[in-house]
């Protein structure tokens, strides 16, 4: 029987360890507003685009996903929204970095400053010779400091509210060792912080849900170490882009680091990212990420009506 199969065309890329998907094709039209309409279009209108993209069994819960878009500034060049297992993410830094990579690797960029349209607004990202790509976020400013939360089964755990792009609630004194090995210990106290958080009332800028947690140790390769959970319940392999622009609000606004100066942030993995940071005024930064991106497959994703998870494997 000859089928006949809807297809998307993707890249695949990662970002020190963490991956992404890019769709650069196949997807439905979501008009021509800017992405933060064209995210409600996709979210509320075609959400089983992204389920069939990112859930098994053709992706999993660790890959985040990326729709290129034509951008509405001729200027830019590209729009993109981000998405995961669970929804939808306003920025994603490891994200932007895959996007640029993979955008050279189609021929469409070169070395140079680039414009991207997101959901949150415009970011400038800079492919540099060495392939290396750095990303100036979007503002970033930590919104509450030091607030002590009861999470159950954990104690008491104190960190700050910061915004990087996402919400994020920092610890600065982990619970547990930042170490590989403890990846699921840390997976399950970060949701338990996170439950602790909504059941006790504690969120961002106009009661947005805190989905980001984020706990640090010390390091002897960089400055320090961070687990970073994602919303879905996957834990971040990179040293979260969006997370470290918040970890800088958290620095700056503690007089911690000065403005310009390097910050070595790295991952549970020991994948690095290099941040620095300018004042936008007295309470926020803009933050520079840099790091790598990684080609990892170029593939044609096969939808066949007829298959029970055509759209995912969503029970
Ligand atoms: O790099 O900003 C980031 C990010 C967000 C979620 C996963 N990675």
């Amino acid at each position: 029987m000859h089928k006949r199969y809807t297809k998307i065309e993707v890249i695949d890329s990662h970002t020190a360890g963490e991956p992404t998907r890019l769709v650069i094709d196949g997807f439905p039209d979501l008009g021509d507003g800017d992405m933060a309409s064209r995210l409600k279009c996709l979210k509320n209108d075609h959400d089983q685009w992204r389920t069939t993209t990112i859930l098994e069994p053709r992706g999993n819960d660790i890959l985040v996903g990326a729709l290129l878009c034509k951008p509405q500034n001729p200027q830019a060049a590209a729009g993109v929204i981000f998405f995961n297992n669970e929804g939808y993410l306003g920025m994603c830094g490891h994200g932007t970095i895959g996007l640029v990579a993979s955008l050279s690797y189609l021929g469409k960029i070169t070395a140079g400053e680039h414009l991207i349209e997101t959901p949150v607004g415009d970011v400038r990202a800079t492919l540099h010779a060495d392939g290396s790509v750095s990303i100036q976020n979007v503002y970033s400013y930590r919104y509450r400091k030091s607030v002590t939360l009861n999470v159950p089964e954990v104690g008491v755990v104190t960190g700050d509210i910061a915004w990087g792009g996402n919400w994020f609630f920092l610890v600065e004194q982990s619970p547990l060792a930042i170490d590989y090995r403890n990846a699921k210990a840390l997976t399950e106290v970060c949701i338990k912080i996170k439950s602790a958080l909504v059941e006790q009332g504690i969120y961002g800028k106009d009661g947005q849900e805190i989905d980001h947690i984020e706990l640090f140790g010390s390091y002897e390769k960089a400055d320090s170490q961070s687990f970073v959970l994602c919303p879905g319940g996957a834990y971040d392999r990179s040293p979260c882009g969006t997370g470290t622009s918040a970890k800088l609000a958290c620095l700056a606004a503690d007089g911690k680091l000065n403005e310009g100066a390097l910050w070595h942030q790295a991952s549970v993995i020991g994948s690095q990212f290099e941040a620095s940071y300018l004042w936008a005024d007295g309470n926020g930064i803009i933050p520079t990420i840099r790091g790598n991106a990684y080609i990892s497959g170029r593939n044609t994703l096969l939808l066949d009506e007829t298959d029970p998870f055509c759209w995912g494997i969503t029970v």
